[in-house]
Formats: structure tokens, C-alpha cells, sequence
């Protein structure tokens, strides 16, 4: 990089998420998850395995915070588990969780590392779903509670909180195209856990604020997947923004203006659910974040096909294709877009009041050789993380208010339905030893931080 327009401060991070690295499912208390319900439904993961064990993070975390140090990372964003926390949803509060936490946090300060942590990424616990999960009204309170319960234990550690990891998963994933938990294929469904999730987030931000330490920084993170048309087509433009809509403007709309777009209102009564979507709830819930955390690994290109239906994650983008991208892919069987990096960047700079943004994952999956001489050479996933920076400091360069970076993932996990047949980790986990290696990426980031910083 000729011109580092990285600050000192920037943090340089690493993201992992509870389901997919704690395991010890059912110890000290925790009470399952509706991840731990869907990994042991027959024929939801596709390597048929689960997250019971995962990388037994929850026992190797000291391990773990270790390859942090050697990495040289100044953050590290994790989830918290809320079944760990509050085993019946609400209510009682579990202090054996909390405890873990508290030592997690503690080994990271005493290691210079700021804990950043995520309240929500996807693991509801299950006995709120069987009380109708994010489906239901109440589903707000469930999660300003535990918001609270999370605050109030563990807010003299960490400073940092996102509400939702990629709410646009949680929804749509979970509720409409039935690929993740809790696996509804509803196209409607998708809609009023998108609107719940989106009154759970501004609500939670309300009540944490209302226990608010000085310096805290709140916000969200969404996952914003740019949506272009596959060629100069209007017809192809006309069906990338309705997958924008459903993707991206529906969720950066309710977090910033406390509304929907008018498409997603149309939508919601196409799909019968208006009924179940208060529109000016929406708009008096709206409460101001401090940052905006935004997940970026790929673009969607989309094409209009006549009489198509809508892709099962994006209703009412109707005759809209996402289109399989040519040239080299990544194991997920995503392109390589560094430039879409840029664009989402300054898109939300543009588009949306000031804010400080972070990069909260981006990252690879390549399917990496076993280790060889403690080494696994990883040359793709180097290109992938070099160009993404670079793409950053382009972003930064041309004024965007960027403060962190993050690379998804600090270790080969549980990739969802996936299961572990995709490793995104600059760390290699040996899955039946646990043993762990840091790959040659690893090695890349942690001389890239030295060298923008001026430590190397
Ligand atoms: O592993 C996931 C993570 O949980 C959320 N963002 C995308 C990653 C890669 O698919």
C-alpha cells in the first residue's frame, strides 16, 4: 500500500459468532438455541454434522485470545449467546453464562484487544420460538430484555455493542427461503421477522441507552450485498432494485429513517401481513446509532428473467435472477469483488446521515490443503483480504468515515447449513483434534497490521 490512509487507532480485528465456535451446548446451563434444534433436523446441514462441539471455543477461548496476540489484532467482534445468558428467553439470568463472558473480556483487555460484541446473530433461544420467535409482537421486549441482562453484567468490559448481526438473514433466510433456522419457507413470514427484528433493534438501542456507560458505542450490522444489473438492460437495472430493496434499502431504511420503502409496503400487502406490520410503531421506535457495522464479501449480479418467480430470500423481486458469476469464485461460489467494497461504502456515506462505519466481516471460504510442516499456504484467501483492504483504503481515501475492519473469520467454524465444509479461518481448526494453525493469511494480516501501524 504506497499511500496508508489507515489511523493509528484503526482497529484491525478479527469476527467469529457464538454457534459457529463455542460448542458446550448444553453446559453451565445454556439452553438451546433454534441452531440447535435445525443442525439436529435430518437434511437441514449438508455435511449432516452440527455445532455441539464446533471449535469447543468455550474451552480453548484463552487458546484463542493467545492466536489473537499473535496475530497482532487490536479487536476482536464476537456474539454472545442469548440462551447462555437468560436460558428461558427472559427472565432469570444465568451467572454461570455470564461468566464466561466476563472471563472472555478479561483475557482480551489484559491482551490490549477492545471486545466488540454482537447481542443477536441468529441463535434465538428455542423456547422463545416456540412462543412464536420472531414472529410475534412480543418479540421486541424478549430482546430489550435480554439487551438489558447483557448491559448490566457485562457493560463494565465491553464497550462496543452491535443489536443484529445480518437481520436480513435472520429474516429471510430463516423465514422465507427456509435455509436457515427456523427453516419457514413463508414469503410473508420473511417480512414481519424483518419488521420485528427492525423494532427489536431500536428498542434495544433505547433500553441499553437508558443504562448507557461514557464512550459506549452502539449500532447494528447489516450485511449490504450490492445488487447490479447483469448488463446494460433497463429491464436487468429495474429487476437489481428490487433485490436492492428487499437485500439492502429495506433495512437501511428502517434503521435510519424508522420506515419501510414504499415496494416493501406494496409487498407487505401482496403477501397479506400489513396487518402484522405497524408502520408507525416503526417510525416512533427509531432511535439514532453511534456506528454502523456492514458485512461485505460479495456482489450480487441480476438478471431479468421473464415469468421467473421471485428467489426464495428476496420476495416480490419477482422475475429477477441472481445470476452465477463467471471468473474465479470463492468456495461459497462467490465472485471476487473488491470494487463492490468501495461502492457500498460510500453508497452508505452518501445516501445516510455522517456516521463512523466498520467493516465488520469480510472474508473467504478456499478450500485449504491439511497443514504441511505447521504451514497451510493460502495464496487465494492473501488476495482476497489484500484487495478488500485495498478497496477500504479507497473508500477512506475519498472521505468515507471508516474506523475498523474485521476479517471473517479468526477460525475455520460451523458455516451454517454448510456446516464445515467451508473454512473461512486465517486460523486452520483441525476439526477432530481441535488443534489449531495459523495460515499463511493469518501471517499476511498480522505483517499487514505491523506495517500500517508502524510496528513491523
Ligand atoms: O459465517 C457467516 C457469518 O455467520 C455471517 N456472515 C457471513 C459469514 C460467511 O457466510
Amino acid at each position: 500500500m504506497t499511500d496508508n490512509p489507515f489511523p493509528k487507532e484503526f482497529w484491525w480485528g478479527v469476527a467469529t459468532s457464538a454457534f459457529q465456535i463455542e460448542g458446550a451446548v448444553d453446559e453451565d446451563g445454556r439452553s438451546p438455541s433454534i441452531w440447535d434444534t435445525f443442525t439436529h433436523t435430518p437434511g437441514k446441514i449438508r455435511d449432516g454434522s452440527d455445532a455441539d462441539v464446533a471449535t469447543d471455543h468455550y474451552h480453548r477461548f484463552r487458546e484463542d485470545v493467545g492466536l489473537m496476540r499473535e496475530l497482532g489484532v487490536n479487536a476482536y467482534r464476537f456474539s454472545i449467546s442469548w440462551s447462555r445468558i437468560l436460558p428461558d428467553g427472559t427472565g432469570r439470568r444465568n451467572p454461570d453464562g455470564v461468566a464466561f463472558y466476563r472471563r472472555l473480556c478479561e483475557e482480551l483487555l489484559a491482551s490490549n484487544i477492545t471486545p466488540v460484541a454482537t447481542l443477536y446473530h441468529w441463535d434465538l433461544p428455542q423456547v422463545l420460538q416456540d412462543r412464536g420467535g420472531w414472529l410475534s409482537p412480543d418479540s421486541r421486549h424478549w430482546f430489550a430484555e435480554y439487551a438489558v441482562a447483557a448491559k448490566e453484567t457485562l457493560g463494565d468490559l465491553i464497550g462496543v455493542w452491535a443489536t443484529l448481526n445480518e437481520p436480513w438473514c435472520a429474516a429471510f433466510l430463516g423465514h422465507s427461503a427456509g435455509e436457515h433456522a427456523p427453516g419457514l419457507t413463508d414469503p410473508g413470514a420473511g417480512f414481519v421477522a424483518a419488521h420485528n427484528l427492525m423494532l427489536a433493534h431500536h428498542d434495544a438501542i433505547a433500553a441499553m441507552r437508558e443504562h448507557r456507560s461514557d464512550g459506549d458505542q452502539l449500532g447494528v450490522v447489516l450485511n449490504l450485498i450490492p445488487a447490479w444489473p447483469a448488463s446494460d438492460d433497463p429491464a436487468d437495472a429495474a429487476a437489481a432494485a428490487k433485490v436492492d430493496m428487499v437485500q439492502n434499502k429495506l433495512f437501511l431504511e428502517a434503521v435510519f429513517n424508522g420506515r419501510y420503502p414504499d415496494e416493501v409496503v406494496e409487498w407487505h400487502r401482496r403477501f397479506g401481513v400489513a396487518d402484522q406490520i405497524d408502520l408507525e410503531a416503526l417510525a416512533a421506535a427509531r432511535q439514532p446509532i453511534d456506528f454502523l457495522g456492514v458485512n461485505y464479501y460479495n456482489v450480487n449480479r441480476v438478471r431479468h428473467v421473464p415469468g421467473a418467480p421471485a428467489p426464495g430470500p428476496w420476495p416480490g423481486a419477482d422475475e429477477a435472477v441472481i445470476v452465477v458469476p463467471e471468473g474465479p469464485l470463492t468456495d461459497m461460489g462467490w465472485a471476487v469483488d473488491p470494487e463492490g467494497l468501495t461502492w457500498t461504502l460510500k453508497r452508505v456515506a452518501t445516501e445516510y446521515p455522517p456516521l463512523p462505519l466498520y467493516v465488520c466481516e469480510n472474508g473467504a471460504a478456499y478450500p485449504d490443503a491439511d497443514p504441511v510442516d505447521g504451514t497451510i499456504e493460502d495464496p487465494d484467501r492473501i488476495r482476497y483480504l489484500e484487495s478488500h483492504i485495498e478497496a477500504l483504503a479507497e473508500a477512506i481515501r475519498q472521505g468515507v468515515d471508516v474506523r475498523g475492519y474485521f476479517v471473517w473469520s479468526l477460525l475455520d467454524n460451523f458455516e451454517w447449513a454448510k456446516g464445515y465444509t467451508m473454512r473461512f479461518g486465517i486460523v486452520h481448526v483441525d476439526f477432530n483434534t481441535q488443534k489449531r494453525t495459523i495460515k499463511a493469511s493469518g501471517r499476511w494480516y498480522r505483517d499487514h497490521i505491523a506495517r500500517v501501524t508502524g510496528d513491523g
